[in-house]
């Protein structure tokens, strides 16, 4: 529990800049994700601060007298007892940018008299902090400290912050520092290629694991809090962690479905997405993210109760087009439809026809869902009749392995069979058997 108190002692100041694209309660529940992203991480959020801007293009992102007017709020906030260790920009600042910004307010602080300095951070580096935090399985470890060394690589400043060490330095000599500063840099990158070495094997023997698999699969995307693992947990009876904060899961798990069907359908959870997901992160997650897919078939599960969920869809369709998902063959549905009122609920059936309207607390509900996946792949099966001589009886091990026998009888050359078969495997089948005859049955 040392790193809760260590964090829940972090004090930080919200900022952003409402474009003239973005209405107020845009920015409004911007700033509220970026929050909550904060209070993820412990941290506490003692302010927020927002300029109508073109964008955050300009080298200090801000104009000098909103900076001077945070220094002077952060100097009283320090006195009230309130100490703030970061700014937290709503967008990724570029380097440069962090340091201008870091610089004029801690001079502004120096003037002051403060006694202390701040640091200019941003949504990117709360993002990666809460993956590295929170990730668990060797590959996401990977991928995370990958997309983080990328990130702070070029951020390397006077001081360092590699694997949670942090030491303050350039108190020394400036050219001493330089090329310390360059040795650093080029650990850095070793371990870059170290680690993308590792993950490139782990990725390799994940596949070939994956392949393997021959059940029909489901992946539950969306955006974070959407209620994707309350779903998986309904419907495959599983433990899974469920909780009301951004990205609780950072892993990808895969189960079965519970109480199992015939063939058997699995399930997998995803990590969640959020408007300008690091771009490196979403880079990394790719190879995670494959179970996508590969998944016959995916769920996009939307909170129906959220103001922004249509910008939650948008985020999530251009996450996963950026990571080349067919999105054809993607369900959408809506979730906590417990948690809206009536005329809500009709707007969006209205606006989305097509859409499942679920709510993942509700076993009712969940029958419902586990209804229409079933549907759902029984569609795409097809019932086939078989007759293997018993010379060949070897096949009917394969074929058991591919389709599930509706029945089966015997006559003195061999075994009749009806099966009910997936459209590929039935092609994977012919192809391995000339020999045997599939014939189709109507369903
Ligand atoms: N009222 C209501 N709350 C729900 C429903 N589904 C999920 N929740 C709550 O929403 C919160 C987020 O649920 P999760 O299942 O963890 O959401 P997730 O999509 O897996 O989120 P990440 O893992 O962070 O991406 C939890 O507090 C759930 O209890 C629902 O149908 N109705
Ligand atoms: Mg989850």
């Amino acid at each position: 529990m040392h790193e809760m108190n260590e964090s829940q002692s972090t004090g930080v100041i919200l900022v952003s800049i409402q474009t003239p694209g973005a209405s107020e309660a845009e920015n409004e529940a911007s700033l509220l994700e970026l929050e909550k992203l904060n209070v993820t991480l412990g941290y506490q959020v003692y302010g927020k601060f927002t300029q109508k801007k073109a964008g955050y293009g300009s080298p200090t992102v801000l104009g000098e007298g909103k900076l001077q007017e945070i220094a002077e709020t952060l100097f009283a906030l320090n006195q009230q007892g309130k100490r703030v260790h970061h700014l937290v920009f709503d967008r990724e600042l570029s380097p440069l940018q962090s340091r201008n910004v870091e610089s004029i307010i801690n001079e502004a602080l120096g003037e002051l008299d403060a006694g202390f300095e701040v640091e200019a951070t941003d949504r990117t580096g709360i993002i990666i902090d809460i993956f590295s935090r929170h990730a668990r399985t060797r590959q996401a470890r990977l991928q995370i400290e990958i997309a983080r060394l990328k990130y702070i690589s070029p951020r390397l400043r006077d001081k360092m912050e590699v694997n949670g060490d942090r030491q303050a330095g350039g108190v020394g000599g400036k050219g001493a520092g330089e090329t310390q500063m360059e040795l650093k840099r080029r650990h850095l990158r070793d371990r870059l290629a170290d680690l993308r070495r590792e993950l490139e094997d782990l990725e390799i023997e994940n596949d070939n694991r994956r392949q393997k698999r021959e059940a029909q699969s489901v992946a539950l995307v969306g955006y974070t809090n959407a209620g994707k693992s309350s779903l998986m947990k309904g419907l495959t009876g599983g433990d899974i962690y469920v909780a009301d904060k951004l990205f609780a899961t950072l892993d990808v798990t895969t189960r079965q479905m519970e109480p199992p069907v015939i063939p058997t359908v699995l399930i997998t959870d995803t990590v969640g997405f959020v408007q300008y997901l690091p771009h490196d992160l979403v880079a990394s997650f790719k190879s995670t993210l494959s179970e996508v897919h590969l998944s016959d078939f995916l769920l996009h599960v939307v909170d129906g109760s959220d103001s922004q969920f249509v910008k939650h869809i948008e985020t999530t369709e251009i996450v996963l087009k950026e990571m080349k998902v067919e999105i054809s063959q993607m369900q959408l549905v809506f979730n906590k439809i417990d948690k809206m009122d009536f005329t809500q609920l009709a707007k969006i059936k209205e606006d989305y026809p097509q859409a499942w309207f679920v709510s993942a607390l509700n076993s009712e509900s969940i029958l419902h869902v586990r209804e229409k996946l079933v549907q759902f792949f029984e569609a795409r099966q097809t019932i086939i009749s078989v007759f293997i001589p018993f010379s060949e009886s070897k096949i009917l091990g394969d074929i058991r392995k591919k389709a599930s026998i509706l029945s089966e009888s015997y006559n003195e050359n061999g075994t009749q069979a009806e099966i009910l078969v997936k459209p590929p495997d039935l092609n994977r089948l012919k192809s391995l058997y000339p020999q045997i005859k599939f014939v189709e049955k109507k369903n």
